[in-house]
């Protein structure tokens, strides 16, 4: 008889997220214990080792360089000002001194000491952030268009994300007991039942979007659940679009895994969208694969089942019909980097943040800078799914002294940024990242520079192309839906996939396996040249792809 897997065990005996997470967290080691591990995640808390470390550790027989890497779970990317300044100071006091932006539009802090830890996520509550639910078993961080537009669709959109994060935070007294000294429950009869995720939660973990009709900077099709606010031309809101099923992680030379977008499921109306998403999730949570992780996610419960099917079985748990999906516009992706109008009389600065890492260093004082214009001028700030950061709420007359003060850390205004650079996304990987397999965000900075003075030579400097780079085909920077997907295989070998679309809606196709990372310039040089020559008015380089004969030609053989 096939058993369920042992993170499911582990749940169900968690005692609503529990285990001994306390009781560890009070012994003087640096690591916790197997099953713990699998519960911190529920509380946006990974253990990782410092990869960098491992071989002179290896040699000399020393412990392994335990730490922590906390997440924060931000709806809509929002986080206020204090909230971002009490981070700031922790990534110093209690982590690697850096701040990352992650691609759903939390932050991340890494490095942290067991030691640490409980102070850092106690700070977290008290400058009233969270980490509960940032990773585990279940909804992750919602998101929605960063922009802060006063217009009716935006407000919907963020207000929806709120509601959807508030139903999906999971019912539990662990979270305030471990981090913030809340009451202790020991005893079993004080087990609180979750009403959604019962005690055994989701099969896996499960995502959730929210976007503005045309604006498709979530990457909607890449989530689990994507929800659309459809408005009458008097801008009132008339229900919400549904999509269901996307996801991207994969293992390489396993088919049976693969990305997957999300498909059209239903419109439902205004007051039915908090019943629907629970439907939705109860059908995952009853239905989802729990003996194998590796196909647990609702991409593989819709794949097998098929979308009429689930359709169907979401009615049944919601206990009402659906109605056919309302035709959408088609999507553009936004990125609202620069200075834009909000709609209400104030502005907000987009500042691109190379892979989210906010950090001071030779070249710029972000870190420095982000800080000083938030004390100063008492702003809050959203992460967008591109791993930037927009200043909102801005008065105008302060932008040109946040410019001047800006430029005084060196922080480069959008104009100057390549558009390669401003279309990049990397993924953590090396040296936190317990699963990658090669390098990514250390890599792809050098690999932009390199391909951005060839597009220019080329008279491609105008042209926007997306790039995105993964240590592993988890997927974590979302590279299926880019243009230019390069997914780490081992130490120095990427797969390259070509022909995503510039609004994130297809995904690419496999171009070139295990290339060395110093061959990828020239794997691609003999694309941007074909380009450069045949390139139809206004074509993007994901489209031209799947007409080039170069492209056609895609090999799976190992270059060199
Ligand atoms: Fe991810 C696991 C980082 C967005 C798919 N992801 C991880 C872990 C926690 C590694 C681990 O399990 O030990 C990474 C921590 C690295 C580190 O050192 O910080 C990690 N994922 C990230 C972040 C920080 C990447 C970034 O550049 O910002 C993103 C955090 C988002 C957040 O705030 O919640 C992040 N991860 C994503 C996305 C993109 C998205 O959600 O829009 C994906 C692809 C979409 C999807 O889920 O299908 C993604 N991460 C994965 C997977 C593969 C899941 C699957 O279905 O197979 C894993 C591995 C796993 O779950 O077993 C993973
Ligand atoms: Fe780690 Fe892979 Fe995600 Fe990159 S894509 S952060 S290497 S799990």
């Amino acid at each position: 008889m096939p058993q369920p897997s042992k993170v499911e065990r582990i749940k169900a005996q968690s005692n609503a997220l529990r285990g001994s997470i306390a009781e560890e967290l009070a012994e003087p080691t640096e690591r916790f214990g197997e099953d713990d591990l699998q519960l911190l995640k529920f509380h946006g808390i990974y253990q990782q080792e410092d990869r960098d470390r491992r071989k002179a550790i290896r040699e000399t027989g020393e412990q392994k360089a335990y730490s922590f890497m906390v997440r924060t779970k931000n709806p809509g990317g929002y986080a206020p000002g204090a909230f971002y300044l009490a981070l700031d100071e922790l990534a110093d006091s209690h982590a690697n001194g850096t701040l990352r932006v992650t691609t759903r539009q939390g932050f991340q802090l890494h490095g942290v000491h067991k030691s640490d830890l409980k102070e850092t996520v106690a700070t977290i509550g008290e400058s009233l952030g969270t980490t509960l639910g940032a990773c585990g078993d279940i909804n992750r961080n919602v998101m929605a268009p960063a922009a802060p537009f006063a217009a009716p669709a935006y407000r919907i959109a963020r207000e929806a994300a709120h509601a959807i994060a508030d139903l999906l935070t999971p019912r539990t007294g662990a979270y305030y007991e471990i981090w913030q000294d809340g009451e202790l429950v020991h005893s079993t009869e004080a087990k609180e039942e979750d009403p959604i995720y019962r005690d055994v939660y989701l099969p896996r973990k499960f995502k959730i979007a929210v976007a503005v009709a045309g604006d498709n900077s979530v990457d909607i099709y890449t989530n689990d659940i994507g929800i659309v606010p459809v408005l009458s031309d008097v801008n009132v809101l008339v229900g919400y679009d549904l999509f269901a099923g996307g996801g991207l992680g994969m293992t390489h030379r396993k088919p049976d895994t693969f990305a997957r977008l999300a498909d059209e499921l239903g419109f439902v109306e205004p007051a039915d969208l908090l019943p629907f998403v629970r439907a939705i999730v109860e059908v995952q949570r009853d239905y989802g694969d729990r003996l194998n992780r590796k196909h647990a996610r609702m991409k593989y419960t819709i794949a097998d089942r098929g979308i009429e099917w689930f359709r169907a079985e979401v009615e049944r748990y919601a206990g009402k019909g659906m109605k056919p999906f309302v035709a959408l516009p088609p999507w553009e992706h936004r990125d609202y980097l620069g200075w834009n109008e909000q709609g209400d009389g104030r502005l907000f600065l987009g500042l691109s943040i190379e892979n989210g890492r906010i950090k001071d260093d030779a070249r710029a004082r972000t870190k420095s800078a982000l800080r000083e214009v938030l004390a100063r001028y008492d702003l809050d700030v959203v992460m967008t799914p591109h791993q930037n950061v927009l200043l909102i709420d801005v008065p105008r007359a302060a932008r040109a002294s946040i410019e001047s003060l800006l430029a005084e850390h060196g922080v480069r205004p959008v104009e100057s940024i390549s558009l390669l650079e401003r279309h990049a996304m990397a993924c953590p990987a090396l040296p936190t990242c317990g699963l990658a397999l090669a390098e990514s965000e250390r890599a792809l900075p050098g690999l932009v520079d390199v391909l951005e003075a060839r597009l220019a030579e080329l008279g491609l400097a105008g042209v926007p192309i997306s790039i995105r780079m993964t240590g592993c085909p988890n997927g974590c920077a979302r590279p299926a839906t880019a243009e230019i997907g390069i997914v780490g295989v081992s130490a120095d070998r990427y797969n390259i996939s070509l022909g995503g679309s510039a609004n994130s809606t297809r995904l690419n196709q496999l171009y070139r396996e295990l290339v060395p990372a110093a061959e990828i310039a020239a794997v691609l040089d003999p694309l941007f040249i074909d380009f450069a020559r045949e390139r139809e008015p206004g074509e993007t380089f994901g489209d031209y792809c799947l007409r080039a004969p170069i492209a056609k030609t895609a090999s799976t053989e190992a270059v060199a």
